[in-house]
Order: structure tokens, then C-alpha cells, then sequence
């Protein structure tokens, strides 16, 4: 007898890929009314002439022309070029109070924004004002601030190098470091843990390196959704025969069977390629248990070699010449109780054994890994403990092996290497002071948790997004919403509507800018902009679409905008030279950044350049010159959630989503039609609460420390394969239960993934 399942839930046993991506992406195409030019645009994404996908920053083959089909980078790409506009006529018709109630979906839904507005109080809408104006009102707020340390700037990662340099520039010229930024929010973990493991904050491994990797480790991402490209990559490695071991609290459907649309023969016979050789349902926050156990095992049979007169595991030569802190690094091994191991991870031994069993049995191995390890308390803890796994036999800086964090906005990674930083050294000042003659502050800015916190309780009065949706994006929403509402100042650099536009302030402008796939033209012509993958490669991207308004502007012409207003002639920067020709831009980006000689040349080769990452050359930039072996003491991520109730909350993003962007209420791979307010939790953790599938709940946060409620109520619970302890929900929703507080002290990545709460039957009325 099968059970009835709650509405819109349902078993989902196809592979992922497949057919069931080229039916999404036509319906995509049909919605946002653009069959035509959107096919068109959609064989330009990632071409040598053509622009960088927003979707992710998974890199592109090196050596194709063809096509790389991509569900979710359609849908990125449709969304960005729909025909649907939002002109001022659209806000005429809506107040800003009553567009408060439409869902985020609803809001992005309704197109491209195609006119600068100002938020009239008395009317309560945005109405139109011209560029000039707007700029001279930003320039005039901002000049009368009393420290422009009051003022946050925050960058989503899909600005363009170039307008995340100027923008860097703008804001250093004006005289703070407030770079609240996403990758706080995403990999900071990585940006801060690595650099002290292996002296450079970025992954190691290049997309070649795939091809002779022995094995494979993925820990805490879901490709199949999130970096889709990559799946091709997976696919070939499975073919191979190389073994991909998986870390996921969760079945991810790609990572287990995923039939390739590229592949004629899966697509004609329905058939598809196993893709992980062994799935181990880790405990959302068990990774450090986990990775852990598997050293140890390394360690006890390596000393176990030794010890009946056989080879070692280890790469001793490696260890001896690359490294140090290994003694202290293997005695916190030994002290690791297992006990503990295996209760955190709520994995077995012989799981973690046969982990480790293919580790020491490849002899390339490269580790991937995303949020499930970043976003956590211990974010930065984990990603050492990976650079730990890989140096104990070798497996960085040689061919087929490495480190590979996935980056999460398509430019996110090259926005911190052009300048996004709360903590510049002294080189990026020597850099600017030797491009532009004047000298930054290197005094430590606010990152995205220090913004939010400024904004809540009043010191900082004025907020400039340079894209993104801060406020639904972070932690306690509902702080961030009244603490926007007191601002002095607003301003969002944006393609789309969406609610951190509805949180006004005092000053409140809404600017709209060019896409990717848009042509950009300048007064010396179209332009092209650079972006950096994952991998460190950087290239150029060159939009082809009408823009959808005249009115519109590029990004880097809007900074250059505030930029002139703000700060008149001060240093002398000719920001209309500038924007005129972006190779002016990149020229200057080259002069700060020596990385990038010969910019404007490499960038013209098909494919561009690979900036240097020197531990892929086993070049260790620490302060001892080698790398090390560093401690991540204990296992628990949270003393709450031993607290007997506790159940551990990890928030996810759906298939249908782009972070706070919802294109649709599907999460087809997990099963869930129509609806994203669900909670998955194992049978167990239900029953034991006397709880069935369907049944009404509310999630609350156990950080009850300041007394914030932090709970959503009403949502479904949903009988899932998950460990026991774990729960799962989609974010952006589920911010409501994760607190401020609830970061990683390390990195200040906010522990999105292991928010200890708990769960009751909802109250009936
Ligand atoms: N289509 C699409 N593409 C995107 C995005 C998008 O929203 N939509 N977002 C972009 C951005 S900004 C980013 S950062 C990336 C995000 O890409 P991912 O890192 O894949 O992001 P998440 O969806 O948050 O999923 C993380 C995965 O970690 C697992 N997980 C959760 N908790 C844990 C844990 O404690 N341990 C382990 N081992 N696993 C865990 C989840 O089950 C899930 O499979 O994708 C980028 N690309
Ligand atoms: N609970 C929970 N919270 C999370 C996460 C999680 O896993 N769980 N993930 C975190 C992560 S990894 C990230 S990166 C953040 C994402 O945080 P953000 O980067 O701030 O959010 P997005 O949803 O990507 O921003 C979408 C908006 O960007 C604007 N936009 C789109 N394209 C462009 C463009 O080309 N230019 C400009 N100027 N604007 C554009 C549009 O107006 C759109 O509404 O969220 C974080 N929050
Ligand atoms: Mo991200």
C-alpha cells in the first residue's frame, strides 16, 4: 500500500539531466517571452565571443566551440534577458507598502527595471529622476555623513572586474573599507582558511587537472543545481571509471545518477551514468568529524605500513619539504576520540574506512567542496582540515590533484581579486598609491555580519549595493529590514526589483544597470568586461542584447556617476576618461595588480589568461614559506546542540532558485512541485516527536539569548532520507530562524548550515 503523500510531494526517481532539463528550459523560454532572441542569446553563454554565464563560476573547456547545455544557466540567462519590463508606469500603479506584500518571486517576475527612481515619501512610490540628479542627491548625502565610515558598500558577485575595481576605487577615495560583500556570507571560510594553510585563498586545481585525477572527494555542494557545468565534468570522470566519493547530508539526485543532454545515446535510450561510487549521508555540521576519522584511519594504517616493514602512506618527502606543524597536527589526530567521530558525522567506521581506503589508493586525488562546509561555525576549521586530507599524501600543486572550492557568483572570486576587501594590506595600497598617486586606509572595514549589525543599531546611516538583495540574503531578517528603514540613504545598483529596494530610507534610489547580455556601449564603442572563474582563469565577457531601456547604464558608468558626484575632483581621477574605453580601466587594474600584465592583450587571446596561484607551483605564500598543518581543537560545532531537542537545521537552495532570486516554486530533483514551504526531516526525528509527514510545524532557533523569537510556523514536514538530527529547509525563507550571532568567528561566515533548533506541532488555530 503506498501512502499519501502531502500536496506537491512526490518520489522523483529519474536521473538528473536529462530530458527533464530541456522541458524546463522551454517553458522558461516561453514565460519570459523571448523564444526567439533568448535561443539565440543562450548559444552565445560562455562562447570566446560571446558573455559569461551568470549562472556559476564553473570554468568553461578550454578548447570547444560547441555549445555546453546547461539547465540553470538557461534559466539565469533567460531571467536576465526576459522581454518583461518594469518601467515607471509599474510604480505609479504600486506603492512601495502594497509591492511589500507580493512574494520575491513576484517582485523579480515582473522584468528588467528600465528607469532611475527616487522614493517619494508622501506618495509612498518610486518616481523617475534623471541620472544627473541622482547622482548629485547620492553625492550630496554621502557628503554630509559625519565619518564615511558611516556608510557601507556592499558588492553581490556578479559585477565585472571592471566595476568592481572602480567601485573599490570610488569607495577608498571617499575613505572607508566597508565592503560588506557576498563571499562573506559564502566563502569567506575559504578566503580566510586557505591563505594560512597553503598561502593562497582560492582553489589550486585547474579543469584539466580533472582529467588525470585518480579520485574524487565532494563534500557539502550539489552540482547537478548549483554548478551544473560541472556536472560534464563528473560524468566523463564516472566514465572513466574514477571514483567519486560524496559527503552530503542529502541525496542530491546529479550526484547519484545524471544522464548528460550533450550524450545522444543517454538521451535516446532514457539511460544515465552512475555518478558517486559510495554516498555517505554525513550529519549536517559532521564534516570536521568526518575528515578527521578519515586522517586518523590514514595515519593508523600508514603507521601500520611502517610497522610491518612496508611502505609508508604518507608523502613524507612531501611532508618534510612542503610543510610544517605535521607532529602537532598528528597528535590532535590521535587525541580525536571515536566515539565522537562517529556520533558527530553519524557515519560508521567502516564508511570512514572505505573513504580512506580510496584516498590512499589514488594517487591523484582533488576534493570539491561548497556550502555544506563553509557555512557553518566552524567553516574555516573545515576547509583547513581538507588542505590537511590532501598535504598528508601530496595532493596539492601537482597535476590531477588540488583543492577545489565551487565560488558561488560567477565573479565573486575575481570582485575579491580586483580589490572587494574589508581588510586590505599594504600592497593594495602601494598598488593604488602607484596608479593613482594617492594612499587608501588600510584600516579593517565592516564585513557583511559588522554591516548588518551597524545598520541595526544606527551607527551606519548610509547603505550602496552594487547588485544583490542584502537584506533577505543575511541572517535575522527582520532586524536588517527595521534597521534599513532608519537609514539616511539607499542605493541599489540593480537589473531587478526586489525587497531590499522596499526597505527605504530617508534617500532611497533605485539605479538599473546593464546585465551580462547586454551590448555596452561607451563612448569609444561596445566594450567587453573580464571576469574570473573558479579556476583563476580570467577572460573576457561581451553582452549582444539591446539593452531593455535607453535609460540604462553600465555598471562601471554608474560608479563613475557617484564616483563624480561624491568626491568632485579630488585626486585628480578622470572617471569620464575611464569609463570611456575599459581598457583605460583594465590598464589601471593592471598597474595595481602586477598579476595582470599585459591585460588588455590577454584578454584578446580566445579563453584569456590564468592568474597566478602559486601553491598550484607548490609556492607557499605564508609567513614561514611552507605550508602548514594547522588544529581545528574538538569536533562539535555548537555546544546547543547537544541540548536533547536539538535537531540541526541546514538551509538549501531549491533547483528552481538563484540564491534570493525564486524563478519557480519547483525543486524537481528533491520531489517538491509547486511549493517551498516544506521542511525535510528523517522518519525517526518525526515519530520521535510524535509527528507524521504532513503534519503542520514550527521551526524555532535554540539561540534564544536576546530573547528574538526566530521561528517560521506552519510549514510541512516532509518524510526525508536525512540522518537523524539533521533538518532541511530552503533559504531564503529559513533566515528567519538563523541569528546574527550564529557565525564563524573565524571567517564571520554565518552558519547557515548548522542552526541548532528546534521543532513542535504547529498550534492548531
Ligand atoms: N542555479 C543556481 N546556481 C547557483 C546558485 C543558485 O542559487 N542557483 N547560487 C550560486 C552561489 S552564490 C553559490 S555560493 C553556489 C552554492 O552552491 P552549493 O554549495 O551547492 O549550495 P547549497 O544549495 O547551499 O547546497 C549545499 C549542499 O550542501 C549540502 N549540505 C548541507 N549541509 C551540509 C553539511 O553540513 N555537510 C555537508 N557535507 N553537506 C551539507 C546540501 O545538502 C547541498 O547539497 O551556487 C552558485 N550557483
Ligand atoms: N539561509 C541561507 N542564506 C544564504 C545562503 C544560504 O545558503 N542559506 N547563501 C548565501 C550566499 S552563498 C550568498 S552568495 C548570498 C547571496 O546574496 P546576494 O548576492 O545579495 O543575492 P542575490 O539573490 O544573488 O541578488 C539578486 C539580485 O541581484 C540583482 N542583480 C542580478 N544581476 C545583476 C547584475 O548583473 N548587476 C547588478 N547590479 N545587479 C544584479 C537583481 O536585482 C537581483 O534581485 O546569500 C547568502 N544567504
Ligand atoms: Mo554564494
Amino acid at each position: 500500500m503506498t501512502e499519501k503523500r502531502p500536496e506537491g510531494i512526490e518520489q522523483y526517481d529519474a536521473p538528473a539531466g536529462g530530458w527533464g532539463a530541456l522541458k524546463a528550459v522551454a517553458s522558461t523560454l516561453a514565460h519570459q517571452q523571448i523564444v526567439a532572441q533568448g535561443t539565440a542569446t543562450l548559444l552565445k553563454a560562455n562562447q570566446p565571443e560571446g558573455f559569461d554565464c551568470p549562472g556559476c563560476a564553473w570554468p568553461d573547456p578550454k578548447h570547444t566551440s560547441s555549445f555546453e547545455f546547461c539547465e540553470n544557466g538557461a534559466k539565469a540567462i533567460t531571467w536576465e534577458s526576459t522581454a518583461r519590463r518594469v518601467p515607471p508606469e509599474f510604480f505609479a500603479q504600486n506603492t512601495v507598502s502594497s509591492l511589500w506584500h507580493w512574494t520575491d518571486h513576484q517582485l523579480e517576475d515582473q522584468g528588467r527595471l528600465t528607469h532611475p527612481m527616487i522614493f517619494d515619501h508622501d506618495s509612498d512610490r518610486y518616481l523617475p529622476i534623471s541620472w544627473e540628479d541622482a547622482f548629485a542627491t547620492i553625492g550630496a548625502e554621502l557628503g554630509k555623513l559625519e565619518s564615511p565610515d558611516e556608510a557601507e558598500f556592499y558588492t553581490s558577485g556578479r559585477a565585472s572586474n571592471e566595476a568592481a575595481f572602480l567601485y573599490q576605487l570610488f569607495v577608498r577615495a571617499f575613505g572607508t573599507n566597508n565592503f560588506p560583500d557576498c563571499s562573506n556570507m559564502c566563502h569567506e571560510a575559504t578566503s580566510v582558511g586557505l591563505p594560512q594553510a597553503i598561502g593562497v585563498g582560492k582553489g589550486t586545481v585547474t579543469l584539466e587537472d580533472f582529467d588525470s585525477a585518480d579520485a574524487i572527494f565532494s563534500f557539502g555542494h550539489n552540482p547537478g543545481t548549483n554548478h551544473p557545468r560541472m556536472m560534464t565534468t563528473l560524468h566523463n570522470a564516472s566514465r572513466r571509471g574514477v571514483p567519486i566519493i560524496v559527503f552530503n547530508p542529502l541525496k542530491e539526485r546529479a550526484l547519484e545518477k545524471f544522464a548528460a543532454p550533450q550524450n545522444p545515446v543517454e538521451m535516446a535510450t532514457l539511460s544515465s551514468t552512475p555518478i558517486a561510487s559510495a554516498y555517505h549521508q554525513v550529519r549536517a555540521g559532521g564534516d570536521l568529524a568526518a575528515l578527521k576519522g578519515i586522517m586518523k584511519i590514514v595515519l593508523e594504517k600508514d603507521a601500520a605500513a611502517l610497522a610491518a616493514g612496508r611502505h609508508g602512506i604518507i608523502d613524507r618527502a612531501f611532508i618534510e619539504e612542503h610543510t610544517t606543524g605535521f607532529e602537532a597536527f598528528r597528535k590532535d589526530m590521535e587525541d580525536a576520540p571515536w566515539d565522537r567521530i562517529l556520533a558527530v558525522s553519524g557515519l560508521t567506521y567502516e564508511a570512514l574506512e572505505s573513504a580512506a581506503d580510496v584516498y590512499i589508493n589514488a594517487e591523484n586525488v582533488i576534493l570539491c567542496y561548497g556550502m555544506g562546509i563553509t557555512q557553518h561555525r566552524h567553516g574555516t576549521a573545515n576547509v583547513q582540515q581538507i588542505a590537511n586530507l590532501l598535504m598528508l599524501r601530496g595532493n596539492i600543486g601537482r597535476t590531477g590533484a588540488g583543492i577545489c572550492p565551487l565560488r558561488g557568483h560567477s565573479n565573486v572570486q575575481g570582485n575579491r581579486t580586483v580589490g572587494i576587501t574589508e581588510i586590505p594590506g599594504p600592497s593594495l595600497a602601494d598598488g593604488i598609491e602607484r596608479a593613482f598617486g594617492f594612499r587608501p586606509s588600510i584600516i579593517k572595514g565592516h564585513n557583511a555580519i559588522e554591516t548588518a549589525e551597524a545598520i541595526i543599531d544606527g551607527r551606519s546611516k548610509a547603505l550602496v549595493c552594487l547588485g544583490g538583495n542584502l537584506a533577505v540574503a543575511m541572517p535575522d531578517p527582520g532586524a536588517i529590514f527595521a534597521g534599513m528603514r532608519k537609514l539616511d540613504l539607499a542605493v541599489h545598483i540593480a537589473t531587478k526589483l526586489n525587497r531590499s529596494h522596499l526597505l527605504t530610507a530617508k534617500v532611497s534610489i533605485v539605479l538599473p544597470c546593464f546585465g551580462r547580455t547586454d551590448l555596452d556601449t561607451q563612448a569609444s564603442g561596445p566594450q567587453a568586461v573580464t571576469v574570473e572563474d573558479s579556476m583563476s582563469m580570467v577572460h573576457a565577457s561581451r553582452g549582444f542584447l539591446n539593452p531593455p531601456s535607453e535609460m540604462l547604464r553600465s555598471e562601471p558608468a554608474i560608479v563613475a556617476g557617484i564616483a563624480k558626484a561624491t568626491l568632485g575632483n579630488r585626486y585628480g581621477i578622470d572617471w569620464d576618461f575611464l569609463i570611456a574605453d575599459y581598457d583605460r580601466i583594465r590598464e589601471k587594474i593592471e598597474v595595481v595588480f602586477p598579476d595582470f600584465r599585459d591585460f588588455n592583450k590577454r584578454i584578446r587571446v580566445p579563453g584569456g589568461f590564468r592568474l597566478d596561484v602559486a601553491a598550484s607551483d607548490r609556492r607557499w605564500k605564508t609567513p614561514s614559506g611552507k605550508a602548514v598543518f594547522l588544529l581545528a581543537p574538538g569536533l562539535d560545532e555548537d555546544p546547543r546542540q547537544s541540548d536533547p531537542e536539538a535537531l540541526v537545521l541546514t538551509t538549501l537552495r531549491s533547483h528552481d532558485q538563484y540564491n534570493t532570486t525564486v524563478y519557480g516554486l519547483n525543486d524537481r530533483y528533491r520531489g517538491v512541485f509547486g511549493r517551498r514551504d516544506v521542511v525535510f526531516m528523517n522518519r525517526h526525528d518525526l515519530a520521535e516527536r510524535g509527528l507524521s509527514e504532513g503534519d503542520l510545524i514550527d521551526v524555532s532557533s535554540l539561540v534564544a539569548t536576546d530573547g528574538a523569537p526566530r521561528t517560521v510556523s506552519r510549514y510541512t514536514a516532509v518524510a526525508y532520507d536525512i540522518p537523524r538530527g539533521s533538518i532541511a529547509g530552503y533559504y531564503p525563507e529559513m533566515n528567519t530562524v538563523v541569528a546574527l550571532s550564529d557565525y564563524d568567528p573565524a571567517s564571520g561566515t554565518p552558519a547557515y548550515k548548522g542552526v541548532p533548533v528546534k521543532v513542535v506541532r504547529s498550534d492548531p488555530a
